[in-house]
């Protein structure tokens, strides 16, 4: 029998980081089109990650990314948040839109450009200082196109060696979480292109160093899952960064390709007793034609509903099964756990928590969608001119 009040302040406790980025401008290669009211700074940002907050009651913190979330003051952006009853999240680094970095940043062959790779990776850590962050998260454009265009064990080398320089700068408290791509923008060999070599570089670095999954990084059919089950194992899950996919890295909704693949995830986390284990549940995703703010919240409740799914398999009765090699038994625990409507119970829970029971309509009528298209006039807005 599954514990409900104890289900219930589970879901309460959750937090998902939502990211600057979703709030900005974005596209595809093929065109980026602009939305009315969308942020000019990360503080337009920052607003509309709390209301995000506001309405879901389990989006505490928003992450920055550096250079689109550069500002002159970062405590005073931190502190501007927490006026708006949220936080400042993880640094996301960024070595990949110089001219300098057409051959890598960390791992590419000239030591020049590798030292002003670093160097920005260490002023990310002095922004974590500024802003309280705990997590560096970096992923790496680096790469190559060509068989032979460099050196894959020289590269791994140049790799290590950089992140051994910002693990070092890293505070008591600070993690750094590294996460992995398979292919793209680089399309022979990826430099940090699975969980195993993130693994890999993780171990010899220490536990300050963890893995970042991010859902859209895999090939097709990779099973996810058993990533997570097997990190959370080794202790070495830092976070995800969620999103889904139909075809690459599409970047779309967090369930919103595949429900039941989300389930899967979210039921090792419990397992794997990660919703306790300092594991950061962020989105990675852009709204390219949806509106953005409903999209954020949409997430965000979509990772809720996942979660207390996975939180309501009968475990007693699974393990019953799964001792008895019942297939069928289990299979069919796990299959009840997911067909239920977790709607009612979620209402309820945010009832609990002094909200309204819909996320999506109470930000409708809000009026803050007509109020930032009518407020948010001239300027630049943000967008990473993608
Ligand atoms: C790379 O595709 C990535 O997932 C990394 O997390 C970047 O920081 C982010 O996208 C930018 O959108
Ligand atoms: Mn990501």
């Amino acid at each position: 029998m599954t514990d409900l009040a104890a289900v219930k302040a589970a879901l309460r406790t959750q937090a998902v980081e939502t990211p600057s980025w979703a709030y900005a401008n974005s596209g595809t290669r093929f065109k980026v089109f602009a939305q009315p009211g969308v942020p000019r700074d990360p503080r337009e940002k920052v607003a509309d990650a709390a209301k995000v907050h506001e309405f879901t009651g389990i989006a505490p913190t928003v992450a920055l990314h550096i250079p689109w979330d550069t500002v002159d003051d970062y405590a005073a952006l931190a502190k501007y948040a927490e006026e708006r009853g949220v936080r400042l999240g993880a640094i996301n680094s960024n070595t990949f839109q110089d001219d300098d970095y057409r051959l890598g940043s960390v791992c590419h062959p000239d030591a020049a450009v590798r030292r002003k790779a670093v160097r920005h990776l260490l002023d990310c850590v002095d922004i974590m200082d500024a802003t309280g962050s705990r997590d560096l998260k970096l992923w790496f454009a680096d790469g190559t196109n060509y068989p032979g265009q460099d050196d894959i064990r020289s590269r791994q080398e140049r790799l290590s060696e950089a992140l051994a320089e910002v693990y070092e700068r890293l505070g008591d408290g600070q993690r750094m979480l590294l996460e992995y791509k398979f292919f793209e923008p680089a399309f022979y060999a990826t430099d940090v292109p699975d969980w195993g070599t993130a693994y890999a570089h993780c171990l010899k670095l220490g536990p300050k160093a963890q893995v970042v999954v991010d859902t859209g990084h895999h090939a097709p059919g990779t099973n996810i899952e058993f990533i997570v089950a097997t990190l959370l194992r080794e202790g070495r899950l830092g976070g995800f960064d969620f999103n889904s996919r139909f075809y690459a890295d599409d970047d779309l909704m967090v369930g919103a390709a595949d429900p039941f693949q989300l389930f899967r995830i979210m039921y090792e986390v419990v397992r794997g007793g990660g919703l306790d284990a300092g594991v950061a549940f962020m989105l990675d995703q852009c709204h390219n034609i949806e509106a953005k703010i409903p999209a954020i919240i949409r997430s965000v409740m979509n990772v809720q509903e996942a979660t207390a799914k996975a939180l309501l398999v009968d475990a007693e009765a699974l393990a019953a099964a799964q001792g008895a090699g019942d297939v069928l038994g289990a299979n069919a625990v796990v299959m009840d756990a997911f067909s239920t409507d977790v709607r009612p119970l979620l209402g309820e829970v945010r009832g609990e928590m002094g909200l309204e029971a819909d996320p999506c309509g109470a930000y409708a009528r809000s009026g803050w969608q007509e109020r930032i298209v009518l407020e948010r006039v001239g300027g630049v807005q943000a967008g990473w001119g993608a």
